[in-house]
């Protein structure tokens, strides 16, 4: 299987979305629990590698996304198997907050209605102090969420659908440095995503809360950091989800496809019997060869599908276990992958 899956990400500027595709990249391209991702474009790569080794080496952080929006093609894979085809677009966080009329905000709206999955960037250093009932409306000023809530709308208006959603709450070390039990942090993110972020957990709706971190990185002095603080965690999860999700969609179609090949084979047997037991079977001969080679080709196409099923129901297994810890909402509710 090999899905194009159009990603776009929002947030507010400076709320961590470019430092957090260097992460996922620099991970996923030397490989994470046997899955990689890689751009096909040899000098795209090289650009990605070479800010990864900045902030690596001399703790230099990408700069900030200019007006031009970067497309990255990215390709998906599962050890050497093609999963998905990734068109993914990192925009300036101005361009979400900017009058529909600036270009980048314009094409930002259409980009949104072709969207398969929209991630939700919600800067943890905002809910650093925990989030009560006051300080959620500052929290959801600041994230733009309102904002982030319309573009959402807008798109599944467009599409007749809602995108499966991320929501990717960044800087998730600050969280963390708050809230040591892990599990408590991760519940923390949740219940501060409910909040500010409701749209995430509406009947429809299918969403990943995902706490993502680069590292304690600090305060950056001359838009550097200490680069011995940088440690990513979490960030290939997302694409997993966009994983799980064109998974799940794989094994409908299969499971479908498998009950209308039974039917059909049912229906073929059946009228080879009335065929081989009518009084004149003996003309029939070549209405029935067709019908038993129809029976035999619809046999083979089940079995294929069962074969494709038993492959899809395997790498569901595989995913499950990343989705151990985090939190996936289906129409509100939190859902297991299995
Ligand atoms: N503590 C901490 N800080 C982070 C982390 N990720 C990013 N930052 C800080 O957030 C700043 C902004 O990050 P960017 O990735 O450039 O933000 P952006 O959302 O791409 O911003 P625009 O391109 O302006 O839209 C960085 O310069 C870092 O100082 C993280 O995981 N932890
Ligand atoms: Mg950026």
């Amino acid at each position: 299987m090999s899905d194009r899956i159009t990603v776009t990400m929002l947030g507010t500027s400076k709320s961590g979305k470019t430092t957090y595709l260097l992460g996922m990249y620099a991970t996923l391209s030397a490989g994470q629990d046997g899955f990689f991702l890689h751009a096909d474009d040899p000098d795209l790569d090289l650009d990605l590698s070479e800010s990864w080794d900045a902030l690596m080496d001399e703790g230099l952080l990408p700069p900030p996304t200019p007006n031009e929006p970067k497309t990255y093609p990215f390709v998906f894979k599962s050890g050497l198997t093609r999963l998905l085809d990734i068109d993914w677009l990192d925009y300036r966080g101005g361009a979400m907050t900017d009058r529909t009329t600036a270009s980048d905000a314009e094409r930002l709206v259409s980009r949104l209605a072709a969207s398969d999955s929209i991630y939700l960037t919600l800067d943890g250093a905002l809910l650093a102090q925990g989030v009560d009932e006051r300080s959620f409306l500052t929290a959801r000023r600041h994230t733009k969420a309102e904002r982030m809530t319309w573009f959402v709308q807008n798109a599944a208006s467009k599409l007749g659908r809602v995108p499966s959603l991320v929501v990717l709450v960044t800087k998730f070390d600050l969280v963390a440095a708050r809230c040591p039990d892990g599990a408590a942090a991760v519940e923390s993110a949740i219940d501060a995503a409910r909040d500010i972020l409701p749209i995430a957990f509406e009947t429809g709706v299918t969403a990943l809360i995902c706490p993502v971190s680069l590292g304690d990185l600090g305060m950056p002095v001359a838009e550097r950091v200490d680069p011995t603080s940088v440690a990513p965690r979490w960030v290939h999860k997302p694409m997993l989800f966009l994983d799980a999700g064109a998974q799940i969609q794989e094994q409908r179609e299969l499971a479908s496809r498998m009950a209308a090949g039974q039917s059909n084979l049912s229906e073929t047997t059946y009228e080879l019997a009335q065929l081989k037991n009518g009084f004149f079977s003996i003309f029939r001969g070549a209405e029935m060869e067709r019908k038993q080679g129809e029976a035999a080709r619809t046999a083979e196409q089940i079995e294929a599908a069962h074969r494709n099923h038993e492959r899809a129901e395997r790498q569901a297994a595989r995913l499950a276990e990343q989705f151990a810890d985090l939190p996936i909402f289906a129409d509100g509710e939190r859902i297991a992958i299995a």
